[in-house]
């Protein structure tokens, strides 16, 4: 295996752009491999849960994006730097899991109708980020980070799921103050602003039921 650590996944955000952006704003050099869905099935194989993203560094073979976030926080130290932190990193990326697994069927099902549409992002959009937007505004720090005094994984996180949002129902965060100041704050970083625009993002958001879902216009 090569020295250069390597990121296999779809050639879209999904899943890996977590990863990605952890890896980008800390400089990691690491092969980011876009695979197209055409690929994938003489691909399927040779993973080990038959399932994308897969990480791979050095002898580590790491499947599901959680455990290679953690490894990642682990190696760079990402994880909070006191029990508070910790367990606020921890929450962080509950919530946003639960959010990312409750808007899945808006991926490809919404776009078919604009007044399932308006419905979602006037009713249950809000009905999910209310409470995630007072979580981060009654965090008591000036820091912009969600767990505390340093960034950790639960800010990439969380940056990919409200970006997500924001690209995909552009007036998703007009209720939400906090969410969207700390978009742009954590936008602003150099090596994030940088990756945001390279034409090394993936275009599209994700794969809906009718092919690939981009953000609005
Ligand atoms: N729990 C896994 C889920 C992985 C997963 O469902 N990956 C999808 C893409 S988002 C996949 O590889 N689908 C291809 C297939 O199932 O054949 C993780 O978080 O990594």
């Amino acid at each position: 295996m090569s020295d250069k650590p390597q990121l296999l996944y779809f050639d879209i955000r999904g899943r890996a752009e977590p990863i990605r952006l952890l890896l980008k704003d800390l400089g990691v050099p690491f092969t980011d491999r876009q695979i197209t869905l055409e690929e994938w099935p003489a691909l399927r194989s040779s993973t080990p849960f038959r399932r994308m993203p897969v990480y791979s560094e050095s002898d580590l073979e790491i499947p599901e994006t959680f455990a290679i976030l953690n490894h990642l926080g682990r190696k760079y130290g990402m994880l909070g730097d006191t029990e508070v932190a910790r367990v606020r990193c921890d929450v962080t990326i509950e919530i946003w899991r639960d959010y990312g697994n409750r808007i899945a069927h808006t991926f490809g099902a919404l776009s078919k109708s604009e007044a399932d549409r308006k419905r979602f992002v006037g009713e249950e959009l809000p009905e999910l980020l209310n409470p995630i937007e007072i979580y981060y505004g009654a965090r008591g720090t000036e820091t912009p980070y969600w767990a505390g005094e340093v960034i950790t994984i639960a800010d990439f996180v969380a940056f990919d799921m409200i970006d997500g949002a924001a690209s995909q129902f552009p007036d998703a965060l007009a209720r939400f103050p906090a969410l969207k100041t700390f978009r742009a704050h954590f936008a602003n970083r150099p090596n994030i602003e940088r990756y945001l625009v390279s034409s090394r993002r993936p275009d599209a958001l994700f794969y809906g039921s009718n092919g690939k879902i981009y953000p609005a216009a």
